[in-house]
């Protein structure tokens, strides 16, 4: 396929899992409204559709707990084909639309403000920009320790079945869980999900939550699982340096983001770990690194730090694997080419590292990334993760941010445009 004709369908994608002001990730195996994934669609919207595009941030918003949390999920309609659904997640009395009851990587700022870089007089970034300080807030207090972000749910990083779990959730005894039937392995070969031992970690989790009524202060006391994130981190950290730049430019007062820079820039530190020279997860239960060299390492840059040792062991990665950047160091023990946040290459990490390079002024690496990733779309299609090595799509198909990524940052046509990031 050509350029244009792979641009035209990474827009048919779009509006295809266009549910009407939200887009599905996919429809079958994900028929929701996923945070995260919701904000790469609104960047890759804006490509054509600046309107649809900021549809998708205020129907995510209208989800916002009074508490200033924004959901992982919202569960617009209801949909026998996922599980868990809202009847798990027990929410009714805290959400305004029903939905989990944990959040998600907080990208929203860093895509908002681009999208109001395209057209400043437009309203909704002002309109949006304190309910965007509330959740970032709500960070800072419930999910802060030492400087480093933590997650309380691995669904909570987003990637989801990642190594860096695996000790915190082996030490969860999930009794009582269940019974459940997934849903997810109707849809996709069970070789490329999570396992059984994950999925009853997860409900337990989620049981235990609802048990609490998803009350924080009362969740925070003996907490089973905490474990600070490099991506939850960065992410974090980039989006406030965009929220900060934003408040500037719509002349609030910014101190308290500022501060919260300082916080997780100095926080960031308690991540690294000399014997990967990389960026870790740190385990809070036993303050143990957890060993892990994750594609969510790379996201320093965009965070706006960097270490001596991080930019040669990228290029590493780029110059030895065909389609970079895996979930994990293929050197591990624990790689799999094919099972999800354990091996896969994801494009929306690779666009989201290459920001940060772009960023930091490593334009050239950046560039590098972004030709293998739309490489790896132009022969094997717009699917959910893919095979390091041969490319293999896997997961869902015709997924929402890889069409996303492509028309905002990977196609060619995006190079020198101005939602592009070069
Ligand atoms: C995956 O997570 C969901 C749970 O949130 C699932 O497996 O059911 C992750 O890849 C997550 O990062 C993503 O937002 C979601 C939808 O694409 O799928």
């Amino acid at each position: 396929m050509d350029v244009i004709s792979l641009d035209a369908r990474a827009r048919e994608i779009l509006r295809g899992n266009d549910r009407g002001g939200y887009t599905v990730p996919t429809a079958g195996l994900y028929p929701y409204q996923w945070n995260w994934d919701s904000m790469f669609a609104a960047w890759g919207f804006a490509t054509f559709d600046l309107d649809r595009a900021w549809a998708e941030v205020e129907t995510l918003f209208a989800g916002q707990w009074a508490n200033g949390m924004v959901p992982h999920i919202l569960f617009h309609r209801p949909d026998p084909g996922y599980f868990p659904g809202p009847e798990v997640w027990g929410t009714d009395a805290l959400a305004p639309i029903p939905s989990s009851g944990i959040s998600q990587p907080p990208v929203a700022a860093s895509f908002v403000r681009r999208m109001w870089e395209q057209d400043r007089a437009r309203p909704e970034a002002a309109q949006l920009y304190d309910k965007l300080v509330d959740w970032h807030r709500w960070f800072m207090t419930w999910r802060c320790k030492d400087g480093a972000i933590f997650v309380t749910h691995p669904w909570e990083s987003g990637r989801d079945n990642a190594p860096d779990w695996d000790t915190a959730m082996a030490a969860i005894d999930p009794v009582g869980v269940g019974p459940y039937t997934r849903r997810d392995t109707a849809h996709v070969d069970a070789s490329m999900r999570p396992t059984k031992n994950d999925y009853d970690r997860y409900i337990w989790l989620v049981e235990r939550g609802r048990r609490l009524g998803w009350d924080e202060a009362a969740m925070a006391d003996t907490a089973p699982f905490r474990v600070a994130c490099p991506g939850l981190t960065f992410i974090t950290l980039g989006a406030s340096h965009d929220l900060l730049d934003l408040g500037q430019a719509l002349g609030r007062d910014t101190s308290e983001i500022a501060d919260w820079i300082e916080t997780l820039s100095a926080g960031a530190a308690t991540l690294w770990n000399p014997e990967l020279s990389a960026y870790d997860a740190r385990d809070l239960g036993s303050n143990r690194l957890t060993g892990t060299l994750s594609n969510a390492s790379y996201l320093a840059w965009f965070g706006g730090l960097g270490m001596d040792g991080l930019l040669g062991n990228l290029a590493d990665r780029l110059a030895s694997l065909p389609y970079p950047v895996p979930s994990l160091d293929p050197s591990d023990p624990r790689f799999d080419s094919m099972r999800y946040w354990r091996g896969p290459t994801w494009g929306m990490m690779n666009a989201l590292i290459a920001i940060g390079l772009s960023k930091a002024g490593h334009g050239d690496v950046a560039e590098t990334l972004r030709r293998a990733t739309a490489q790896l779309i132009a022969e094997h299609g717009f699917a959910e993760y893919f095979d390091p090595y041969i490319g293999t799509p896997a997961g869902g198909g015709t997924f929402t941010w890889t069409a996303a990524i492509w028309l905002a940052w990977a196609s060619p046509s995006a190079k020198g445009g101005n939602h592009g990031i070069d």
